[in-house]
């Protein structure tokens, strides 16, 4: 159960990430919404759909869409608006720590080795600029994004450190959450 707070605060960081994924912003999102946004990360980094990075990506996002799609598109027309993609995130990974880690932390991982161009375990602020720039994320909130996740200043963020903040961002009730701010303070 959460609260109405709870909710709200829920509500505010899943519609962010709805804007991120309605590529043609046309007010609801689909398969090729996702797509287009996962070619666009793809090219941000300099990888084909076909490379083994890309294609763990794209079979990321297409686990994340049949989850999410099947616990939340009620009229089955293929889209999801605003309200039908709350009920899906809340649905099939918030109130399921299994659907989570099935059918969205693989997508999460799969943008995580996109981001970790030398494959060292870490990302750097460039990469993490270049990911939050791909999901329009402001200049400024950016920045003050990878600060706040960067606690020990030490300029880059490893692949786990970023997993957690992905993972508080996404289904965290906590107000205080440091993952929170993935997407800007202003979340
Ligand atoms: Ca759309
Ligand atoms: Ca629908
Ligand atoms: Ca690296």
């Amino acid at each position: 159960m959460t609260t109405q707070a709870q909710d709200a605060l829920l509500n505010q960081k899943i519609d962010v990430c709805f804007g991120h994924i309605d590529a043609d912003r046309n007010g609801t999102v689909d398969r090729e919404d996702l797509f287009t946004l996962g070619a666009r990360l793809l090219a941000e980094f300099g990888e084909s759909a076909t490379s083994p990075k890309g294609t763990l990506l794209m079979n990321g996002m297409v686990t994340f869409w049949t989850a999410i799609a099947s616990a939340a598109d009620a009229d089955g027309d293929g889209r999801l608006t605003p309200e039908e993609y709350r009920t899906g995130m809340k649905g099939a990974f918030i109130t399921s720590a299994e659907g989570f880690s099935q059918a969205f932390r693989p997508m999460l991982e799969a943008v995580c080795k996109l981001l970790d161009t030398d494959g060292d375990g870490e990302v750097d602020e460039k990469e993490f600029q270049a990911w939050q720039r791909v999901f329009r994320t402001a200049e400024e909130d950016r920045a003050a994004a990878f600060q706040a996740l960067d606690a020990d200043g030490s300029g880059k963020l490893s692949v786990g450190e970023l997993l957690d903040a992905m993972h508080q961002y996404y289904t965290s009730t906590d107000p205080n959450a440091p993952g929170n701010v993935l997407y800007g303070p202003s979340n």
